[in-house]
């Protein structure tokens, strides 16, 4: 696939703000030449190799010189975009970088969109769909586990695993169309059994894959964590304890915290969205009542809650019960707090603690950690599903194949199975972007940021 595109397209490719140094990318046919008219060095770029760094002066139309920079040159297609390329490395100020766009703008070269170099590397085929999206992950990525689920899909381990899966059915789709093309001869190029056997090796594959899903989005979007329970157990307390610092007031007075309090932690590389809440208790003040409120709202997002108790309210049913109708059992962790005030204490909980001394906050978050992860921990060989659109269509490939092999066992001819298994093929080609509508494509390069 070669996208032809006229346009030579421009940005600064690095953060705005005063730095040591800021890249300014130039992506498109000719561009090297465009770049030579603002530049002036030891010989002109255009006759230099690709891949070599040139020192010179950016010079305007009155030979003033804007900057030192050194300029980076690649020709079609061993660049980032495919595109023949140039990288200008100059001082990082602002109003530098937007003087040498400026004067690229003369030259008929116009500002990229967002995404529009990643998007060329794509249309160049550079890279597929899939890690076309993992590059902006890569990038947004805030925590070490979160970097390296991206940098996994990025080096193409999902789209490779998604490829094998597509291949496989497009073999069987291909002898069952050929057996169509002599459907007056009544032969069968494929066995029945063998066809069924082999869909249900990929429907695996797919279920394989979905599974990893749950572990995906918590190493990309985090782990939300609800801290709830009654007034005065100790729930801010056990904010302040994990974020080891004094972020929620604390007092001895039920009813202290009436709003959410939102802070992140990082356990081992993954991030944790910690949430305290309002004391759950029936009110009549009016703000508190807001409150409670707000805590079940966040009850009903969470991936894990922490149902803080203390030895003299220990769990109440009450409160259970509004846990349980707001969120799955397998949710909860009750926490029982203030066990420094009884040694042995014989109530019931997932883990006891004492934010006043610290024991058992190391088992709490480990226990944190296990909830969330769901135990599932998956090395960085293994393909990991992180975005909702490759999970819907993996979840839609694999329902059209059941319903393909379905058809097969029932007997039905083999025109009803061939149009699912096509279906179930082009849902997997979706992922890697082998077919793609325009809305797609732009609804996904419109989350980038400009210049990259
Ligand atoms: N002895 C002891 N006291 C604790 C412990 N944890 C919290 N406390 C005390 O319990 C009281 C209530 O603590 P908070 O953290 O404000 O409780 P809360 O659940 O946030 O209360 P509300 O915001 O009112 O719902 C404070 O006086 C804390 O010092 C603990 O582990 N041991
Ligand atoms: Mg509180």
């Amino acid at each position: 696939m070669n996208f032809i595109n006229e346009d030579i397209i421009t940005a600064i490719a690095t953060p705005p703000g005063n730095s040591a140094l800021a890249i300014i990318r130039i992506s498109g046919k000719n561009c090297i030449e465009i770049a030579d008219k603002i530049f002036i060095g030891k010989k002109p770029l255009v006759e230099s190799d690709s891949h070599t760094i040139h020192y010179g002066k950016v010079i305007d139309e009155s030979q003033t010189v804007l900057d030192d920079v050194l300029v980076s040159i690649f020709k079609a297609p061993n660049s980032y975009t495919g595109e023949e390329s140039v990288e200008i490395s100059h001082h990082g100020n602002p109003i530098i970088s937007q003087q040498i766009i400026a004067l690229l703008l003369k030259h008929n070269v116009r500002v990229a969109e967002p995404g529009e170099f990643t998007k060329r590397a794509f249309l160049n085929g550079r890279i597929d769909l899939a890690q076309a999206e993992a590059v902006i992950d890569v990038i947004s990525s805030r925590t070490i586990s979160s970097l390296k689920g991206s940098r996994n899909q990025l080096d193409g381990i999902l789209s490779e695993y998604v490829t094998t899966l597509r291949d496989s059915l497009v073999d069987f789709s291909s002898l069952l169309e050929v057996e169509l093309d002599f459907a007056e001869e009544d032969l069968e190029f494929v066995s029945r059994n063998d066809l069924i056997s082999k869909l249900e090796e990929i429907v695996e594959g797919i279920t394989n894959l979905l599974s990893t899903y749950s572990f995906g989005k918590v190493i990309t979007e985090g782990v939300n964590v609800a801290i709830v329970g009654e007034p005065n157990v100790g729930k801010s307390s056990l904010l302040n304890k994990l974020l080891k610092e004094s972020r929620a007031i604390v007092s001895e007075i039920p009813g202290t915290t009436r709003d959410i309090i939102h802070e992140d932690i990082e356990i081992d590389g993954i991030l944790f969205k910690l949430f305290d809440t309002a004391g759950l208790r029936s009110t009549s003040d009016k703000i508190e009542k807001e409150g409670v409120t707000r805590a079940i709202e966040i009850i009903k997002t969470a991936d894990v809650v922490l149902f803080v108790s203390d030895l003299e309210n220990s769990f109440p049913d009450s409160i259970y019960t509004q846990l349980t109708e707001n969120c799955e059992i397998e949710r909860i962790i009750k926490v029982l707090n203030k066990i420094d005030l009884v040694r042995n204490s014989t109530i019931f909980s997932d883990i006891k603690i004492s934010c006043k001394t610290g024991e058992g906050i190391d088992t709490l978050l480990s226990l944190l950690k296990k909830k969330a992860l769901h135990g599932e921990i998956y090395t960085e060989k293994t393909a990991i599903l992180t975005n909702v659109r490759h999970f819907n269509a993996l979840y839609k490939a694999k329902e059209l194949l059941e319903k393909a092999v379905g058809s097969i066992k029932q007997n039905y001819s083999g025109e009803f199975i061939s149009v699912d298994l096509r279906s179930a093929e082009n849902q997997l080609n979706e992922i890697i972007g082998v077919v793609t509508s325009d809305d797609i494509l732009n609804n996904i390069f419109s989350k980038f940021c400009i210049g990259k």
